[in-house]
């Protein structure tokens, strides 16, 4: 009789790379997600954000009652961006005029310059991202109505739960944005464009900016320090971005890396060759009375400075 052992390890590699391509390690709905999203709320409205959005009308309990019932009791893959729209309505808030940020793989960055809504508000300074950020979410058609083994990757499912709540919270965001809006990309990515169509920013907030209430576009296009520079405002998918963006009746701007942000990037690295300042050894008071940055980005920074007279809003 054969040994059963090259069959035992050809079934052993088939079930791995079975788990591996579902990703079966993904996680299930976030274990106490309800408590969390009613104590965020509870946060947002009360401590947090307590003045810089107009506030909801509705109780955290019925707004928890109208997310969880958008996705609950339903398989993962059934839902669609319609079944939030109830969620969606009772939650969405006015947005101070000039005040958007939009952002593209640079979700860190972004918030910190954003500085929780002072600066600039994102999707995720709003009550409807805020209570949703980073929490994973779907339903199950059995009891409880949640499933929190396991939530399928957005890949797996046209559009699974999260997918579809992150696409109508993106499309309730973009509408309600007026005057100029601004949106972060990363000019450094070697493996995307700064700019997709099929981003969320690309498919789900730049097409729903209306016409004769927002006026502008702005970009900030922010290089990480001492890498090469994938894609500059000249070149690139900023182009198509562009296009994209006055075939819908707005204008466009562009920057490279404003100063305020090269400055944000380099509080974590002060050392690096991009950040150190040049003095011009003047000094008042005991301290020195003008840096400038050192010349390697200076037409980048250049064009930054302009900007700063151009109205870069200071928090608060
Ligand atoms: P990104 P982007 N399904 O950096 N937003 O333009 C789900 F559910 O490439 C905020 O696409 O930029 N999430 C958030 C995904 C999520 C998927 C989505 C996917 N197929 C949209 N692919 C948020 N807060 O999490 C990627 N992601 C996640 C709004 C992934 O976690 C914001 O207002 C990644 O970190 C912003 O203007 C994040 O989406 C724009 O759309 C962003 O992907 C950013 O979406």
């Amino acid at each position: 009789m054969s040994s059963p052992l090259p069959i035992l390890f050809t079934a052993l590699s088939y079930y791995l790379s079975v788990q591996t391509t579902l990703g079966d390690n993904n996680p299930g709905t976030t274990p106490n997600i309800q408590n969390i999203f009613i104590g965020r709320c509870y946060d947002y409205e009360l401590v947090k954000y307590k003045t810089l959005l107009p506030p909801i009308t509705e109780t955290c309990e019925n707004l928890w009652t109208k997310f969880s019932a958008s996705f609950s009791y339903m398989a993962p893959c059934d839902v669609t961006m319609n079944h939030y729209d109830s969620y969606m309505l009772a939650a969405s808030q006015k947005i101070p005029v000039n005040k958007t940020m939009f952002w593209s793989g640079v979700k860190e960055l972004v918030h910190e310059y954003a500085a929780n809504g002072q600066r600039y508000v994102t999707l995720e300074d709003t009550l409807i991202g805020y209570l949703a950020e980073g929490l994973v979410f779907c339903g199950q058609e059995s009891a409880p109505g949640m499933n929190y083994s396991r939530c399928p990757s957005w890949w797996e499912c046209p559009f699974e739960a999260g997918e579809a709540f992150w696409a109508h919270a993106s499309q309730t965001f973009a509408s309600a944005a007026s005057g100029q809006v601004t949106v972060m990309l990363d000019g450094s990515s070697t493996g995307k464009p700064a700019y997709r169509q099929d981003s969320f920013f690309g498919k789900y907030e730049l097409p729903y900016l209306k016409k004769g209430v927002v006026t502008n576009v702005r970009v900030f296009l922010v290089h990480a320090l001492d890498a090469p520079m994938s894609e500059t405002c000249l070149n690139g998918s900023l182009k198509l971005l562009e296009e994209d963006v006055v075939s819908r009746g707005f204008s466009f701007s562009c920057l490279d890396d404003p100063l305020a942000i090269l400055h944000l990037l380099c509080v974590d690295e002060p050392a690096d060759r991009e950040c150190k300042l040049a003095t011009d050894h003047v000094t008042s008071g005991g301290r020195l009375a003008s840096h400038s940055f050192a010349l390697t980005r200076q037409p980048l920074i250049i064009s930054a400075k302009l900007d700063r007279f151009d109205g870069l809003p200071s928090r608060g």
